[in-house]
């Protein structure tokens, strides 16, 4: 079994910081889990285009007002607490936060730890791996 808190992961390497938001990495590869889970800040007022080319991702909104607009469909569906998206066709897309979004993410596969959006709003397979 493995516990950890994410008061005290936030003060770890497992925390990345990017110029539109901050998340920590409470599970990673190395947990052998197959997926890697996330709490991840949004900040206000932002606009980042995202785009999983090798990983899909389910997105739980906590707390906060955005919303996510597809750029394949032209599609844009509010995101409020309670709301959940999920990325199943590497869906290339804008995700705006009118006020700071706080939300639960799910990664297939499991990140490494370091890893930050590339040019294309997609993470790379093979990342900095994180240790405690
Ligand atoms: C919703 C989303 O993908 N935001 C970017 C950060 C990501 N959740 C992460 O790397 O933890």
């Amino acid at each position: 079994m493995i516990v950890r808190t994410l008061k005290e992961a936030r003060e770890t390497n497992r925390r990345v910081e990017s110029a539109t938001w901050e998340s920590t990495r409470l599970l990673l590869k190395n947990d052998n889990m197959g997926f890697s889970f996330h709490i991840t800040r949004i900040f206000a007022h932002t606009e980042t285009r995202i785009h999983y080319q090798n990983h899909l991702e389910s997105v739980y909104c906590i707390r906060g007002k955005g919303e996510i607009e597809s750029l394949d469909s032209g599609e844009i569906h509010p995101i409020l607490p309670g709301t959940i998206y999920i990325l199943d066709k590497h869906d290339l897309h804008l995700l705006r936060a009118e006020e700071e979004l706080e939300l639960a993410c799910v990664f297939n596969p499991p990140l490494n730890g370091k890893e930050v959006h590339n040019a294309d709003g997609a993470y790379p397979l093979e990342a900095e791996v994180v240790s405690d």
